[in-house]
């Protein structure tokens, strides 16, 4: 069971590398890997669970948190309207994105880094992604606002991107030109 000892956190090399891609069908070892990291996710939501283990609560987590240079993301979450997203994508890729930005009026947080980063991250508001399942099959998938900044997030992750790459370092609660605020 993956746990937070697993994950590691900021100056871990593996949180800057560009992974490579993975062959699918996943091999029996990896497709037991994507199985152990949604379920992280979900026992992380689950108080029980979460308190049990002493687990921070996720909605998304990439295979370099574990240092693991493999192309493979979860995420599992709702949005506003109640859309359950719960995916375990191989090899993602954005393949189409709106000018529109969006971003978070909280700001992001992240499992691999133990501390309040202030500032807003701007993000695409609208991403088409490509990907496969672990099976092989492809998957696209066309996400908006909330659900795109979490892909966004965790397929960063994939290219060694931290979310406060993307924050504006001299102001960083500067509202982002042409974003719209996600509350
Ligand atoms: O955003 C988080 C959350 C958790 C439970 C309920 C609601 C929100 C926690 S931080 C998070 O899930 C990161 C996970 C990471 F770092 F491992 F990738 C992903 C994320 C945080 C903020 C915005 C988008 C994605
Ligand atoms: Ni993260």
């Amino acid at each position: 069971m993956i746990t937070m000892d697993d994950i590691v956190r900021e100056g871990h090399p593996a949180l800057r590398e560009v992974t490579k891609e993975m062959d699918v069908p996943l091999s029996e070892n990896d497709h037991t890997l994507a199985n152990e990291m949604l379920t992280f996710l979900k026992n992380s939501q689950d108080d029980k669970m979460a308190t049990k283990y002493n687990l921070r609560p996720g909605v998304g987590l990439a295979a370099p948190q574990l240092g693991l240079t493999k192309r493979m993301i979860a995420v599992h979450f709702e949005d506003l309207k109640g859309n359950e997203y719960s995916y375990i994508l191989v090899n993602p890729k954005i393949v189409s994105h709106s000018v529109e930005k969006a971003y978070l009026t909280s700001g992001e947080g992240c499992l691999s880094v133990d501390r309040n980063v202030e500032g807003y991250v701007p993000r695409y508001a609208r991403i088409t992604v490509k990907a496969f399942d672990p099976d092989g099959n492809e998957l696209k998938l066309r996400l908006r606002d909330y659900a795109a900044i979490v892909f966004q997030h965790e397929i960063d992750h994939l290219n060694g991107i931290m979310f406060y790459d993307h924050i504006n370092q001299d102001n960083p609660l500067l509202p982002p030109e042409n974003a719209k605020a996600i509350e």
